[in-house]
Parts: structure tokens; C-alpha cells; sequence
């Protein structure tokens, strides 16, 4: 409740922050877009990982207000590399399934492509697969406004949640991001076969697929041999302040 509380007011006080994590495509290894992942830095406990707020703002209707400054600051970055060399990289931001079952962000991410035409094709939005989320009409629904506007839709951490394959075949969306526990986890050799029939389902029905997780560059060759389009994870670069980012970028090109 203290840290509800807390973050309600972190919001104003302008302690949320936004690092950001390249997505390489692995067939030209140049950088395609990069995933922001949100950040406290609470004044006495330090930095704050959204897996411990996340949950808590979850709980109440304060995950709106979240997702609403996260999909802003989302904007404001993109707006700020336009005219640079990172203008063309595609920016995922992460929504919450709570937030999409009460539809708010829906309306704010429509008045938001009036305010800046051509957004929605440089903003893709990941929804994280949980139990049986996307058989919640709402959250469908959801996902079906935001296909027609023109967002890019990826399902995240896939492979760990359990969503029916008739439901993923029928969702609006571009991409698939398989979960890094199948990249670099325990099992990581074992699970090779598995990760191949995974990209299969994925290019079955159509979706791209972004390897999560990758931490060595085998892995990173692993996955191009099996088809895999993009990659994210440390080998690469850990989410970092965007002006890091911009310095990364650059010695990467
Ligand atoms: O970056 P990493 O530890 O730090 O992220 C931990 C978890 O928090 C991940 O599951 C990630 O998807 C989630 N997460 C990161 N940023 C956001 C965000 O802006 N909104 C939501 N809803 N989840 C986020
Ligand atoms: O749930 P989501 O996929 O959005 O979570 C992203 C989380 O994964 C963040 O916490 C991010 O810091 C973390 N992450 C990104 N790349 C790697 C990696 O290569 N290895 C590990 N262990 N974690 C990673
Ligand atoms: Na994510
Ligand atoms: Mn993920």
C-alpha cells in the first residue's frame, strides 16, 4: 500500500525513466528497433524493477496511469530521434492485459495517432501472454482496435503463458517474442527442437519472431540458421538511458 501510494506520486515527481534494449535482425545484424523497459529510481529505495511495481500497480486502476506515461514517453522518444540516425527504428513499448481489458489506453493511444500522424507505424505495442488472456473478449477487442489503427502488435514472452493455438491464430498480430528462459535458461541446449517448432508455428501463421535473451553470440547464430528475424538480449546491449542508447547505436552501425 506505502509503495502504491509512492508510485501514484512518482508519476508527478517525474521518477519513472525509460531504458531502452536493441532488436537486432539477425540476417543483416543491423539494429531494427529497440524495446523501452521502464524504470524507477525511487529517491530512498533506489532503482525499482517494473517486476516488483508492475504487479502492485496491477492491482488498482493506477496501472492506466503507467501505461498512459509509458506510451507518452514512448512518443516523446520517437519524436526526439526523428532528423537523427535513429529515426528509423521501431520503439515497442510494454502494455499490461489489465490495461487493455479496461480499454483507456485504447482511447489514449487513438487521440494520441490524431495528435502524431505516422506514430503507429513506428510504435509497436507487446502484450505479455498470460493465462487465458486473450480469450477475455475485451482484451481482444482491445487488440483489434489497436490492429486497425495501425500499431504493431507483438505477443511477449511467449511460450510460457498458455494461450490455445486457435486464439493465437486468430489474434491481430505481427510478431511473436519467445521467452528468454528458452534462449539463455537452465535448459537452453536442451531446448533447441523446441525452440525450432516454435519459429515454425510462428512463420505458420504468419508472425515474425523476435529470440529474446540472447547471450552468446552461438546463440544469436543458432537462431539465424533456424530462421529467427530478430534478436534481443545482453550479448548485445542491456537496456540502457537513451542517451547511452544513442552512443551504442552509433559504434553499432
Ligand atoms: O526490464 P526488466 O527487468 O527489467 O523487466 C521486467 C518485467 O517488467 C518484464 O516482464 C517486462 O515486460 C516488464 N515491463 C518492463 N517495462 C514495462 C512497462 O513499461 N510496462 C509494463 N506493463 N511492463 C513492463
Ligand atoms: O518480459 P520482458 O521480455 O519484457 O522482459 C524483459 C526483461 O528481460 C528485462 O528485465 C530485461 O532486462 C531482461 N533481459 C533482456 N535481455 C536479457 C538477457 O540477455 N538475459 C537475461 N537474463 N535477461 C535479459
Ligand atoms: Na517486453
Ligand atoms: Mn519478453
Amino acid at each position: 500500500v506505502v509503495l502504491e501510494a509512492e508510485l501514484r506520486e512518482a508519476i508527478v515527481k517525474n521518477e519513472l525513466q525509460l531504458f531502452y534494449q536493441p532488436q537486432i535482425n539477425l540476417k543483416t545484424g543491423q539494429v531494427e528497433g529497440c524495446e523501452a523497459l521502464l524504470r524507477w529510481f525511487h529517491p530512498e529505495r533506489g532503482m525499482i524493477s517494473p517486476a516488483v511495481f508492475i504487479p502492485i500497480a496491477e492491482r488498482s486502476m493506477l496501472i492506466e496511469e503507467v501505461g498512459m506515461w509509458v506510451v507518452q514517453e514512448t512518443v516523446n522518444q520517437i519524436r526526439r530521434w526523428e532528423q537523427t540516425p535513429l529515426a528509423m527504428l521501431g520503439v515497442s513499448a510494454n502494455l499490461s492485459v489489465k490495461e487493455l481489458a479496461s480499454g483507456r489506453i485504447v482511447d489514449y493511444l487513438a487521440d494520441i495517432r490524431n495528435e502524431h500522424p505516422g506514430i503507429e507505424r513506428r510504435m509497436e505495442l507487446e502484450i505479455t501472454e498470460s493465462f487465458g488472456v486473450f480469450s477475455d473478449k475485451r482484451v481482444f477487442d482491445a487488440l483489434e482496435s489497436l490492429h486497425a489503427m495501425g500499431y504493431q502488435l507483438a505477443i511477449d514472452d511467449f511460450g510460457t503463458g498458455y494461450s490455445s493455438l486457435s486464439y493465437l491464430s486468430r489474434l491481430p498480430i505481427q510478431r511473436l517474442k519467445i521467452d528468454r528462459s528458452f534462449i539463455s535458461g537452465e535448459d537452453a541446449c536442451s531446448n533447441a527442437p523446441l525452440i525450432e517448432t516454435i519459429i515454425k508455428l510462428a512463420h505458420t501463421l504468419k508472425y515474425d519472431v523476435v529470440a529474446e535473451g540472447i547471450e552468446q553470440l552461438e546463440q544469436s547464430e543458432s537462431l539465424r540458421k533456424l530462421d529467427c528475424e530478430y534478436g534481443q538480449g545482453f550479448y548485445y546491449s542491456r537496456p540502457i538511458p537513451a542517451d547511452e542508447f544513442e552512443v551504442w547505436f552509433m559504434q553499432h552501425q
